[in-house]
């Protein structure tokens, strides 16, 4: 991963991507990731254009290098977010739970690169054809919304079946997850759960102690008949809903779930609200169990990764 194609497409030091988290990756966790040598992500999540242009602002002033703008496509703001992004000239953009081709065109206007997670071959190939300069390929190991594959699995055909870089998304969290996304081709990581925990990281203290606390199979996968499918660690909200899906038709639950909406996530990540908001995280967190700043994170898991691959 020294030889990345990500770390030459913005000159960065580190093939490490910040995941983008809604209601919890705000200027301060992206400009650290950024600052660190990686490559930091503002998430629009579900929140309005306003909010989000001053989360900008405040990442220029906290850092002079590039960082991205995730548009969370489910959003009922996606297209101001995806217009903020090039009024603010952000280096990227991600996206996610969707397909962001109508954006497109905009975005590569305004010489912004595009970086698409993307659940599966026929996505990521959809992708490069449009003009994607690289895609995520994000395994159901990861926290909030996930797929149908598994990273072990999507990696390698997604690798197989573009030109453009892919960058490993759900499950990594240290140096030998590093290292395995690069045997499995990968030419770069995304990182979301073990950052949750990073110094800089605002999420509330409750939802951090939820992360440094969980166990190997603390998470769960809610809400597959809405079609929208969420990996969460596991709470008196989940146990909730888990009861609701298995006695409820899918589309009376659907309409349930759709109810509780992201409001659940702001609940657990701003208010601390552990016991009926949704603790997004990915299976990683069992082995997330120590709070270090962004910049000592990055630099053990490349270390580690480093070693492993013997460059
Ligand atoms: O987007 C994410 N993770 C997220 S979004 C989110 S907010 C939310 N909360 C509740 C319900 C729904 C969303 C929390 N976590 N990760 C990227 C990701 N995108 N994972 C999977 C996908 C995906 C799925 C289907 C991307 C494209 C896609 O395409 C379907 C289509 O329209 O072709």
């Amino acid at each position: 991963m020294k030889d990345s194609r990500i770390k030459e497409m913005f000159g960065v030091e580190y093939p490490i991507i910040q995941g983008a988290m809604a209601w919890i990756a705000d200027s301060s966790l992206a400009a650290a990731v950024s600052n660190a040598g990686g490559l930091g992500i503002i998430a629009g999540g579900n929140a309005p254009a306003d909010v989000i242009r001053e989360e900008i602002k405040k990442a220029k002033k906290l850092t002079d290098k590039p960082f991205g703008l995730n548009i969370m496509l489910l959003s009922p703001f996606a297209d101001d977010i995806a217009k903020l992004a090039c009024e603010e000239k952000v280096a990227f953009v991600t996206t996610g739970a969707g397909n962001p081709s109508k954006y497109m065109q905009m975005w590569k206007e305004a010489g912004i690169k595009v970086i698409p997670v993307v659940p599966s071959v026929a996505l990521a190939v959809g992708m490069e054809r449009i003009g994607a300069d690289a895609v995520i390929a994000e395994g159901l190991e990861g926290g909030g919304h996930i797929g149908k594959l598994t990273t072990m699995v999507l990696i390698p055909q997604v690798v197989d079946a573009v030109k453009i870089p892919v960058i490993a998304a759900g499950g990594i969290g240290d140096g030998r997850g590093i290292a395995a996304a690069k045997m499995l081709g990968a030419d770069s990581v995304q990182i979301g759960t073990r950052f949750l925990v990073a110094k800089e990281c605002t999420v509330h203290i409750n939802y951090k102690e939820k992360v440094l606390k969980a166990t190997d199979i603390d998470t769960v996968e809610t809400g597959r008949c809405t079609g929208h499918p969420v990996r969460v660690l596991r709470n008196p909200l989940t146990r909730k809903m888990m009861k609701m899906e298995s006695e409820m038709d899918d589309k009376s639950a659907a309409v349930e779930f759709e109810k509780m909406g992201l409001g659940t996530l702001k609940l657990a990540a701003r208010d601390g609200d552990v016991q009926n908001g949704s603790i997004m995280a990915g299976q990683i967190a069992g082995m997330v169990s120590k709070e270090q700043t962004a910049k000592e994170m990055i630099e053990e898991m490349v270390g580690e990764a480093y070693t492993l691959l013997n460059v």
